[in-house]
């Protein structure tokens, strides 16, 4: 086994590419003693501004540096990694519809799901970023028939953190002391944020976050939706969208998958529903998850009230509703 971990990150020329980098190289993603080869791609416009990145990776003196590759060929970028963080995606243009953006997408997650399946390892963990995330991460899956289905998931850790942070800040608490909050389903506005699983700890002890917080009303409500137009929010008041907080995301979501949760911690993952939760087997649905030696397992067993029941039925018909349209796109 070699003694550095190598990862690719495509659509590294973007500004979600330009914190994550960094994120990787600090050691935030593996720890501060596991050197990195990094591969960063994009599309053969960018290669230039790629070029840009790496004299700045250079000039900073990351000591965890192991080589920097950069590169558009599907071939070169994804031969024998370890790790692929998929961020490069064409963006929705003004007036597009969702299934054109699907389409456009579809042909980028075909290419990439059949270089992943053909030149990375076997054991290679993939987490795609670019929207719409799960189905795109469907579609890399679909593509690479020769690595598992679970080495596949899609980022809803943003949306988890999202919904963290919303409840820090209403109970007055750091965020540290927040746990087990869960998000289900669709990375879209869909999303359910549910909270009646986690808790807070206090200085008196561990307490329910409905009991801290002391406002169903706000839970079920102004919450929920908070976290599901956060993304639209960051867009309006930056004019751009969420780039730092989406790597701090991405960072947490591969520290955990290789590292592991802590006993009795949740984190939420984009992952290969196999039915739990009345889910159909076979999209990428979000899930309340525990990580151990690099392999994740769907926390089982949790409580679905009606409202709860309500909110899940809901995402699970539109990520049902994009795998039937990707999977006619992939036919045509
Ligand atoms: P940018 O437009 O800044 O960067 C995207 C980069 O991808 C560009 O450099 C582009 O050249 C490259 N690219 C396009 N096609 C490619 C291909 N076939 N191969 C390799 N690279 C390719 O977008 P950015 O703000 O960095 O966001 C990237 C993606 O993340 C978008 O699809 C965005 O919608 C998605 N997001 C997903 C989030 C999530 O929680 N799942 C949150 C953040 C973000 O909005």
């Amino acid at each position: 086994s070699n003694d550095f971990i190598s990862i690719v990150v495509t659509g590294a020329a973007g500004q979600i590419g330009y914190s994550l980098v960094f994120n990787i190289i600090r050691g935030d993603m593996f720890g501060t003693e596991q050197k990195v080869r990094v591969v960063l791609m994009d599309i053969e416009p960018m290669l230039e501004g790629l070029k840009g990145l790496k004299m700045e990776i250079e000039d900073s003196c990351y000591p965890l540096v192991q080589e920097i590759v950069i590169t558009s060929d599907p071939k070169t970028a994804f031969t024998n990694v370890d790790y692929a963080v998929l961020v490069g995606g064409m963006p929705r243009k003004e007036g597009m519809q969702r299934v054109d953006l699907l389409r456009a997408n579809a042909a980028i997650f075909k290419v990439q799901g059949k270089a992943l399946n053909d030149y990375a390892k076997k054991t290679v963990k993939v987490l795609v970023v670019a929207n719409p995330a799960n189905t795109n991460a469907l579609i890399a899956l679909l593509n690479a028939p020769n690595i598992p289905p679970e080495n596949f998931s899609c980022l809803t850790r943003l949306d988890h953190n999202r919904a963290k942070a919303q409840i820090a800040m209403k109970a007055n608490v750091n965020v540290k002391d927040v746990h087990n909050i869960i998000v289900w389903g669709n990375h879209s506005l869909t999303i359910y944020p549910d909270t009646r699983c986690g808790y807070i700890n206090l200085p008196t002890g561990k307490a329910t976050i409905a009991n801290v917080i002391k406002n169903e009303a706000w839970l079920q409500g102004d919450f929920v939706s908070t976290v599901q137009v956060r993304g639209a929010a960051v867009i309006s008041a930056r004019k751009l969208s969420s780039a730092a907080s989406a790597a701090k995301a991405i960072t947490d979501h591969m520290h955990d998958w290789a590292l592991g949760t802590p006993e009795g911690e949740y984190v939420s993952m984009g992952v290969h529903s196999d039915g739990s939760y009345g889910v159909p087997v076979g999209v990428i649905f979000s899930y309340p998850v525990t990580i151990k030696n690099g392999v994740y397992s769907i926390v089982q067993g949790l409580p679905i009230d009606q409202y709860t029941r309500e909110k899940i039925d809901l995402t699970t018909k539109e990520l049902v509703e994009e795998k039937e349209s990707a999977t006619k796109i992939l036919a045509e």
